[in-house]
């Protein structure tokens, strides 16, 4: 399930307008750890979305790894997995009905997986890179390293607008891993372990949550020191649960969370 209709409404209403953007400084998240499940340590993961009962599936990337998994969200098992070409360095996925939209990073592909055997349903073309996606019910969001965000059209793929990301009025470059979750765009953002929640009228950052403890639990679950882009990737919020898993690139362990203050 996506971002309910009302509340997509709502966004759509309020991208209408030209309200002054919030200010001041983003609020800080609270969270407290529900479970710690086991998580793939050879996926570098660019992706993660909750799909269906019990049900996420990943986007993992790298040159000759990259591929698209379906995982039991419960037990962390990798049930199944469909491989991209060793040329496509895999990135973001989001569902789009029954289909999977899987991002390439620098290879203007997106594929499209059947969600039920992740058999290859057609690819689309994209300019630009591709980092992140989310679907908020009504559009898809796509990040691209940069500090912008785009929305597509579900229906062609094309850009129908953009909005420049903010963090205590500075632009918020290197936004990744996206989860269209509450209204908002939540993103991981490369080389740091703080998820953002993005109001994406302004895209102001409207608040922060610092997993870093998440990270060096993953860190030393993996009994090796983590190398600078191993960190934290993949958000997927469970709507039924109000709950978030997330892991990171190469991590051996992933996360069930509750933020308590949001
Ligand atoms: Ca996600």
């Amino acid at each position: 399930m996506r971002a309910t209709v009302a509340a997509a409404a709502g966004l759509l209403l309020m991208a209408g307008c030209s309200a002054t953007p919030a200010t001041g400084e983003p609020a800080q998240l609270e969270w407290e750890l529900v479970r710690t499940l086991p998580h793939d340590p050879t996926s570098f993961t660019q992706g993660l979305e909750f799909v269906g009962d019990d049900l996420l599936a990943e986007s993992s990337g790298r040159y000759g790894e990259s591929r698209v998994s379906l995982v039991r969200a419960s037990t962390g098992e990798v049930l199944q997995s469909a491989w991209l070409p060793d040329e496509h360095f895999g990135e973001g996925l989001t569902l789009l009905g029954d289909t999977l939209l899987q991002l390439t990073w620098q290879e203007g592909v997106v594929h499209a997986w059947r969600v039920d055997d992740l058999s290859p349903a057609g690819s689309l073309s994209i300019d630009g890179e591709g980092w992140g996606l989310c679907h908020d019910g009504e559009q898809l969001w796509r990040s691209d390293g940069s500090s912008q965000l785009m929305s597509h059209s579900p229906e062609t793929f094309e850009v129908s607008s953009t909005v420049g990301v903010t963090h205590d009025g500075e632009p918020l470059d290197r936004l990744n891993e996206l989860e269209c979750a509450d209204g908002r765009i939540w993103a991981n953002v490369w080389l740091a372990n703080d998820l953002v929640r993005i109001d994406p009228t302004h895209g102001t950052v409207d608040a922060v949550a610092d997993l870093s403890p998440l990270a060096a639990q993953a860190e030393e679950a993996s009994g090796r020191e983590f190398t600078k882009d191993e960190v934290l990737n993949g958000i997927a919020h469970d709507p039924d649960a109000d709950t978030w898993y997330v892991t990171g690139k190469y991590w051996p362990e992933m996360y069930e969370i509750r933020f308590t203050n949001s």
